[in-house]
């Protein structure tokens, strides 16, 4: 595996952007379990590393997947991933970057705007902030409401020009465009309207609230 990462990053790094950018669908797929914290030390370039803080996430198909949203909302529901597939759809193309330093190019997204969800849901008037929880059991984090309105923020079903694969966070995953890679929930499960943000769980460990990657377009939120 290593050896193989090695190899990847050399090319891209011969072959210039426009093969880097071909490189981020190629080595995407592959799983980067990286417990030691080595692995950022390889110069992958624009490879998506893997990222879980729970050891054995389960496993759901569209058989079995559903997404909650409740809390403080006039309208609880459940949706299928049939029923997501069902509603228009938004397709996104921006640079992924984690908050450690790496970036895959120019990442294809496609799904449902968190927005659409918000609406039919009709939150309360006392509701200010949505949190996100995750069926790895563990992960959850938070964006204002008026952040979660915004466009570039989906409930998304397709990444890399297919279905969201189990260890990218799948069948559906949050995509905060704006924002480091953490406010990407993977796994989800759950939206809840709730009275004000709740630090996610790499927040209670240090990381900003506020994760704007351009901090002009954080308006202080
Ligand atoms: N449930 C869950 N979601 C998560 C994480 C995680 O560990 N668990 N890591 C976050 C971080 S820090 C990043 S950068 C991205 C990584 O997405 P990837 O694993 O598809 O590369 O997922 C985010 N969402
Ligand atoms: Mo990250």
């Amino acid at each position: 595996m290593i050896l193989g990462l090695i190899a990847l990053g050399g090319a891209g790094v011969v072959g210039g952007k426009a093969v880097q950018d071909g490189l981020a669908k190629v080595i995407a797929p592959v799983e980067l379990h990286d417990p030691t914290g080595l692995v950022s030390q390889i110069p992958v370039g624009d490879a998506f590393r893997y990222y879980t803080v729970t050891g054995n996430v389960p496993t759901k198909t569209a058989q079995t997947y559903q997404l909650t949203v409740d809390g403080m909302v006039g309208h609880t529901a459940t949706y299928t991933l049939a029923d997501l597939q069902a509603m228009p759809q938004t397709t996104l193309v921006h640079d992924f970057q984690c908050v450690t330093g790496w970036v895959v190019p120019q990442v294809h997204w496609s799904g449902v705007q968190l927005s659409a969800l918000l609406d039919r849901a009709v939150p309360a008037s006392g509701a200010t902030a949505v949190r996100f929880r995750s069926f790895d059991g563990t992960y959850t984090e938070s964006l204002t409401l008026e952040q979660a309105r915004r466009a570039d923020v989906i409930v998304a079903t397709q990444m890399l020009g297919g279905p969201i694969t189990h260890d990218h966070g799948g069948p559906v995953r949050m995509y905060v465009a704006p924002m480091y890679g953490y406010k990407s929930t993977k796994w989800l499960s759950g939206i809840e309207l709730t009275a004000d943000v709740q630090s996610g769980y790499w927040e209670h460990r240090g990381y900003p609230v506020d994760a704007f990657i351009d901090p002009s377009q954080g308006g202080g939120g």
